[in-house]
């Protein structure tokens, strides 16, 4: 039986292109910094996002771990929103392995005001644990692929700044908030003191995630990422792959967007279940199977029963994420198959 794959744009596959410059790619070992495509892929995604210079890592995960690791203590405070991955989706890392205590603040659309980090810092007292980094997650995952936009972060960077805090990005998803805006990602991104990004998701790489801020920063980054296990040697294969990505895989993020439209609104228009169209900005749509009366994962083993697969968050909302491996044929099924399990 062949699958709708609506789990997550983290399923796509190399395109040919990344194949064959992934065969040809000249290396080294990169931990002697003499890989000269995983150099060439830091240095595009740095400028890219505006900053001085770039670090591979594996995975979103780690990159995360690793901007924490370079810019706390274990034992400082972190703020995160309360739906944020950092938070909920990458096994308590910054508690277990950075010593980090969360301080979990709800945002509207998974988007934090600089009203709520004011409230949030704590007087200087011995009592307190200490606050050092608030994280922004653009788009938002758990909030429905919603974008931060630029005046937003900035709002939030300032208080950041005025408090003496850093400011770290989670963009796993950031160039898909840059194309959904139309501006450029490095104007997102401007105040933040690291970011984080991912190849492996819509951008279609086989893995690997790039953090990017200033020169001094990256230096505790691959301190941090050697301490994780992170460093790659012939860590170039990957690279290669992230330097066809970031030349000619961002525009066509458009596509995506256009298809969890598509989708979205052919689930408001069947009308069953509940969904906020607002929060469809990306390619993320997440519905709420509530009013069916069951769960979400009852539904989604419903669907995959009938060739579509996707994922649940909590229990009753179901997550669906378009990609390169989707076109609008695909959605059309997946509401043919949605409007039937419905
Ligand atoms: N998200 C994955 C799953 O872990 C849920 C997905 O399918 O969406 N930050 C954000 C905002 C993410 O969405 C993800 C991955 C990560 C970080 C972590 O990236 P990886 O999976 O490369 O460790």
């Amino acid at each position: 039986m062949s699958f709708i794959d609506l789990r997550s744009d983290t399923v796509t596959l190399p395109t040919d292109e990344m194949r064959e410059a992934m065969a040809k790619a000249e290396l080294g070992d990169d931990v002697f910094r003499e890989d000269p495509t995983v150099n060439r892929l830091q240095e595009k995604a740095a400028e890219l996002l505006g900053k001085e210079d770039g670090l591979l890592v594996t995975s979103g995960t780690q990159g995360n771990l690793v901007c924490l690791m370079a810019q706390t203590r274990a034992g400082e405070e972190v703020i995160v929103e309360e739906a944020s991955h950092i938070l909920n989706n990458e096994s308590a890392g910054i508690s277990r392995i950075a010593g980090l205590i969360p301080r979990p603040i709800p945002g509207q659309h998974g988007v934090l005001t600089s009203k709520q980090v004011e409230e949030a810092l704590r007087p200087p007292d011995v009592h307190f644990p200490r606050t050092s980094i608030v994280c922004l997650e653009n788009t938002h995952n758990a909030a429905g692929g919603t974008i931060v936009d630029a005046t937003q972060m900035r709002d939030v960077a300032q208080v950041a700044r005025e408090r003496g805090l850093k400011l770290h990005v989670d963009g796993a998803r950031i160039f898909n908030a840059a194309v959904g805006l139309g501006v450029p990602a490095s104007t997102l991104v401007e105040e933040a003191d690291s970011v984080t990004f991912c190849l492996s998701k819509g951008l279609s790489c086989p893995a690997g995630s790039v953090v990017v801020g200033s020169t001094d920063f990256i230096g505790e980054a691959r301190r941090a990422r050697k301490v994780l296990g992170g460093g790659m040697r012939q860590a170039g294969v990957l690279a290669a792959a992230g330097l066809v990505a970031l030349e000619t895989m961002i525009p066509r993020l458009a596509e995506d967007h256009e298809n969890a439209r598509l989708l979205a609104e052919g689930i408001d228009r069947i009308g069953a279940v509940d969904i906020d169209l607002k929060s469809v900005q990306t390619n993320i749509v997440i519905f709420d199977v509530a009013p069916l009366g069951v769960s979400s994962s009852e539904f989604a083993s419903t669907l995959e029963k009938k060739g579509l697969r996707v994922t649940t968050k909590g229990r009753t909302r179901v997550r669906c994420v378009t990609h390169r491996g989707i076109d609008r044929g695909d959605v059309h099924s997946a509401l043919q198959i949605l409007e039937d399990a419905f």
